[in-house]
């Protein structure tokens, strides 16, 4: 079974990759600056990338976050996560359903679910097969084509979703402030992290937003 506490503390900074917005920097080394900084969680996400590439990603993303204890998901594939043996996955509506998905990763891998309304948290919360939520998009982002939901969402998770969740979508240094402020305890970011000048000063930066 999945430790819910330690779970709850590895998503408080979680990063999701993207190489579109990294760019020509070194993927790896990008990463490793990240978790260095700060960043607790890392799942690797790379919409265009085909099977080769993507496993190799997953194989290296796999070794340095065993290097520096950090829980490791991957999105979508989960042949690729079994493979890798990835701590577990993360899906969105559109995919398998957790029921199926925790029929092939076993009890002990963590399943993440993307959630974009109230009802769908709600029906995620009652699933015991989902370990934790992406509550979002928030914010506008063009990182993922799909509509805001604004902060409504997010305050009837903090009241109604008692399962770890995380605010996610167009979520940046400047307005992280309102996020915690409505009672967001666990954030997840692509670009702001990712296409930052300085990805070690972004984490670190985002990370002390939470000890104050
Ligand atoms: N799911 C909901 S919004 C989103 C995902 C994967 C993308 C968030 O990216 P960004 O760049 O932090 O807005
Ligand atoms: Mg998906």
């Amino acid at each position: 079974m999945i430790n819910k506490d330690k779970l709850k503390k590895d998503l408080k900074l979680y990063l999701v990759t993207d190489s579109k917005i990294l760019k020509d920097r070194d993927f790896y080394k990008c990463i490793e600056d990240a978790i260095k900084s700060g960043v607790t969680m890392v799942q690797l996400r790379e919409k265009n990338t085909d099977g080769k590439e993507f496993l190799e990603k997953a194989i290296k993303l796999r070794e340095l976050t065993n290097k520096y204890n950090v829980t490791f998901v991957i999105n979508d594939r989960i042949d690729i996560a079994m493979l890798v043996d990835a701590d577990g996955v993360h899906i969105g509506q559109e995919d398998m359903h957790p029921d199926d998905v925790r029929k092939l990763i076993g009890d002990n891998k963590i399943i993440g679910l993307s959630t974009h309304s109230e009802k769908q948290g709600m029906e995620a919360y009652k699933n015991p097969n989902v370990d934790y939520i992406g509550v979002g998009p928030i914010f506008p982002t063009t990182t993922k084509d799909t509509t805001p939901v604004g902060l409504g969402y997010l305050e009837y998770a903090v009241k109604n979703l008692d399962l770890p969740f995380v605010a996610i979508g167009g979520i940046k240094a400047h307005n992280i402030d309102a996020i915690i402020a409505k009672g967001a305890q666990r954030v997840c970011l692509v670009s702001e992290i990712v296409g930052a000048d300085s990805i070690s000063d972004m984490a670190r930066n985002l990370q002390e937003k939470f000890n104050k």
